[in-house]
């Protein structure tokens, strides 16, 4: 079994409208394992790096602003094509094209509101985890219910 790790956050609007368990939920119930889990107030400092790839864009200061206003629920969730999947779980950036069954297509309208984060790619996944975790608080265990959700 090929596995790989994904970084998910739950954002400030999604502590504040109680969809941490919902959102949990679900990765759980898709087969995930979660690896890690938190809860952080990030510094301006910690999310200027987590988003410099968007440090030009008109929308950085507010994104900065909000995802530093409250507690922000950081895991590491495993298994096969965790960071794809991940997204697919999540909906689009934008909720008004997230598909219903999504999280951001279910819980979220506003784009500057969209209640989760996860990694796009496998790469920007290993420095998410990185920045956000440190290795002790990293799990390694195994499902018992894991030949159940692989072959
Ligand atoms: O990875 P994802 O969160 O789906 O989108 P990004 O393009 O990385 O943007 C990060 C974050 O920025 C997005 O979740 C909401 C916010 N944002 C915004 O407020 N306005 C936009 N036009 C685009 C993104
Ligand atoms: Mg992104």
């Amino acid at each position: 079994m090929t596995s790989e790790q994904t970084f998910i956050a739950i954002k400030p609007d999604g502590l504040q409208r109680g969809l941490v368990g919902e959102i949990i939920g679900r990765f759980e119930r898709r087969g995930y394992k979660l690896a890690a889990i938190k809860l952080v107030t990030p510094s301006q400092e910690h999310l200027e790096k987590h988003y410099e790839d968007l440090k030009d864009k008109p929308f950085f200061k507010g994104l900065i602003t909000y995802m530093g206003s409250g507690p922000v629920c950081a895991m590491v969730w495993e298994g096969r094509e965790a960071v794809k999947v991940g997204r697919q779980l999540l909906g689009a950036t934008n909720p008004m094209a997230s598909q219903p069954g999504t999280i951001r297509g279910d819980f979220a309208i506003d784009v500057g509101r969209n209640v989760c984060h996860g990694s796009d790619a496998v790469e920007s996944a290993k420095k998410e985890i990185d920045l956000w975790f440190k290795k002790e608080e990293l799990n390694t265990w195994k499902q018992a219910g894991h030949d159940w959700v692989y072959e």
